[in-house]
């Protein structure tokens, strides 16, 4: 009910853009090249080795080499030999490393050594390999010879698929019986090894993964709580479907958590009258629904705009959330401590500007506190607080940078969770893509990784990026698209230039090749991205065009490289035109079309793979 009124509330709400792509990828490189180098100069004398490497079993995903750092000073003998070599990796090498968007460092950092080995003899990094090995070990090997005077390639796009599983966004995930998942407003919650992943199904997701083509749908009606399990983070098992069977109208925003002296996990979800709370003695269910919470203490109108639930390291437990009719106070509540089943006095966390899609995570004592604009079901840039105690003070209010330029991937803040693991901690911005309700393209479940810079969070839209569970590391994949807000889906209101892009003689036109919306440019009117952050290698950039007349193109500019074009034909239906053979390097490019006749466009990508 709640989410239901949000959607005609919004329909003024101001649009607040802010681009700061060259900002967020500057960033990126120097905090990701600089952990980077220092793990790829195994062979310096400085570093001599490194930790032995275990050898990433790079093998085929693991070849291609990106990013080859090292190459250090006057190359030691190294004592990390002992790792078997990491893929063919960086031993192509030879040219200089290049700018990327490494994964963290564990994972990508260390697998650039081996490039640098190879191409000591010349001094200068190499490109090191777009696949990491498992958990990108590899790379250490190449301390064992080391180079010197290496110009040294500064990040790795490594560990493709090697060093974990894949997430692969903007497409509708499926689960271990290849059934669609439907899991919407919802939280994970970690049981040893296995994460399980608790959300909702509603009737109209079902309907819109079906055939996306016919658009959004206002069907909230509540099919149930699915439960899904998984040890990869990207093959979910689904364990049960539960319902409670008083519940009545909307139904979510829900999550789990555990109470260790009841040994129960607690399911608090918001419910038609009020905050519902249910157990399991086990985190697959089936859990039992004990009672309704009609007043929440210490909130204003007594009912929260939009919950999640975060579990502290102490054990202790919150409901995330702002309030209800108006969502201009944000709180953290606590529950109970005795059995978790009732929300006790609200902690205000901050006042000021209607926000929702609350949730929270915890990274190295920071708590940061994450919400959506009033967008109804549509994405936003997301809004965050932070503070070290929970009790505050909570810190002034600050944009998620690199949230701006898709607003966070066409996503509305859904939860985060840390996956933490053997050689680091990534934090995953899980985030709902209420396409089934607003119309805004393909997948439901858009997950990305946060990166740090000291205390300050980094959003990183990315399409297609691995997460190693066990070691909590992550890596760009091969295949990722590089083009943000290419489908012209951030924005839910007509606007002369899109979220991300500059254009002239354009309007967004609501009628996509996907989705609700494409790009619509008057003769001679001109669209362009500036791509500030990507490896160097060779990419394929295309686009699905309707053109009424010819004379117009696509084009891959300031890439390193000669320009490159590709004529756009008249055609009246959405056609793919594709440029092939683009050579990025320096890390930056620039991609866009201009227009002949009047032009549409529609899902752009530029890609590896
Ligand atoms: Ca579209």
């Amino acid at each position: 009910m709640f989410s239901v009124m949000n959607g005609t509330r919004s329909a003024g709400h101001a649009v607040t853009r802010r681009r700061s792509v060259q900002y967020r990828c500057l960033t990126l490189v120097l905090a990701i090249g600089s952990a980077f180098v220092a793990a790829g100069c195994a062979g310096g004398g400085m570093a001599p080795g490194g930790t032995a490497g275990s050898g990433g079993s790079a093998t085929q995903t693991g070849s291609a080499g990106t990013s080859g750092a090292a190459g250090g000073d006057a190359g030691g003998p190294g004592s990390g030999g002992s790792g078997t070599p990491g893929g063919a990796g960086g031993e192509t090498a030879g040219t200089d490393g290049s700018a990327g968007i490494g994964g963290s460092a564990a994972g990508a950092g260390e697998r650039g050594g081996s490039g640098g080995s190879a191409a000591g003899a010349s001094g200068r990094g190499g490109n090191s390999g777009t696949g990491g090995g498992s958990a990108g070990r590899g790379g250490n090997q190449a301390g064992g010879t080391g180079g010197r005077g290496g110009a040294g390639g500064n990040s790795a796009t490594a560990g493709a698929t090697g060093g974990g599983a894949t997430i692969v966004n903007d497409t509708f995930w499926k689960d271990t019986a290849g059934n669609p998942i439907y899991s919407q407003g919802g939280g994970v919650l970690r049981v040893g090894d296995t994460y399980y992943w608790y959300g909702v199904k509603y009737g109209g997701a079902v309907t819109y993964v079906a055939d996306p083509s016919k658009g959004k749908n206002s069907d909230t009606s509540f099919q149930g709580v699915t439960t899904y399990s998984s040890t990869d983070l990207v093959n979910w098992k689904l364990e049960t479907v539960s319902k409670p069977s008083n519940a009545g109208g909307w139904f979510g925003r829900l999550g789990v958590v555990y109470h260790a002296a009841t040994k129960k996990y607690v399911l608090v979800a918001q419910g038609g009258g009020g905050l519902y709370f249910a157990t399991s003695d086990t985190p697959n269910g089936t859990f039992v629904y004990n009672r309704v919470q009609t007043n929440l203490p210490g909130i204003v109108n007594g009912a929260t705009g939009d919950q999640t639930m975060f579990q502290d390291d102490d054990g202790s437990a919150y409901v995330v959330s702002s309030s209800s009719s108006g969502r201009a106070n944000r709180y953290v509540s606590p529950l109970r401590a005795s059995d978790f089943l009732a929300a006790e006095n609200a902690i205000l966390v901050y006042s000021g500007g209607g926000r929702e899609g609350n949730c929270m995570f915890k990274y190295e004592g920071t708590y940061v506190f994450c919400s959506s604009d009033l967008h109804g079901w549509n994405a936003s840039q997301s809004y965050c607080v932070s503070a070290s105690n929970l009790k505050g003070p909570w810190s002034a209010e600050f944009v998620l940078d690199g949230t701006q330029a898709d607003f966070s991937h066409v996503t509305q803040t859904g939860f985060f969770f840390n996956v933490q693991g053997t050689a680091g901690t990534t934090v995953i911005f899980a985030g709902d893509r209420w396409s089934d309700f607003a119309g805004n393209g393909i997948g439901l479940n858009q997950w990305m990784p946060l990166t740090f810079t000291g205390k300050t969070p980094h959003f990183q839209s990315l399409s297609r990026w691995s997460i190693d569970a066990k070691a909590g590391t992550w890596a760009v994949a091969r295949g990722n698209n590089y083009v943000l807000n290419p489908s012209f889906e951030a924005d839910r209101v007509s606007m002369t230039v899109p979220a991300g892009w500059k254009s002239t003689n354009g309007s967004n036109l609501e009628s996509g090749h996907t989705g609700r919306w494409s790009w619509q440019l008057a003769a001679n009117g001109s669209l362009e991205q500036r791509i500030a952050a990507i490896p160097d290698g060779t990419y394929k950039l295309s686009v699905w065009v309707k053109a009424s007349g010819s004379g117009g193109q696509l084009y891959a500019k300031g890439c390193g490289g000669a320009d490159a074009m590709m004529p756009i034909a008249s055609a009246t239906s959405f056609t793919n035109v594709t440029l092939s053979g683009v050579a990025v390097s320096g890390g930056q490019c620039t991609v866009g079309v201009t227009a002949g006749g009047q032009a549409t466009v529609d899902d752009f990508v530029l890609s590896d793979g």
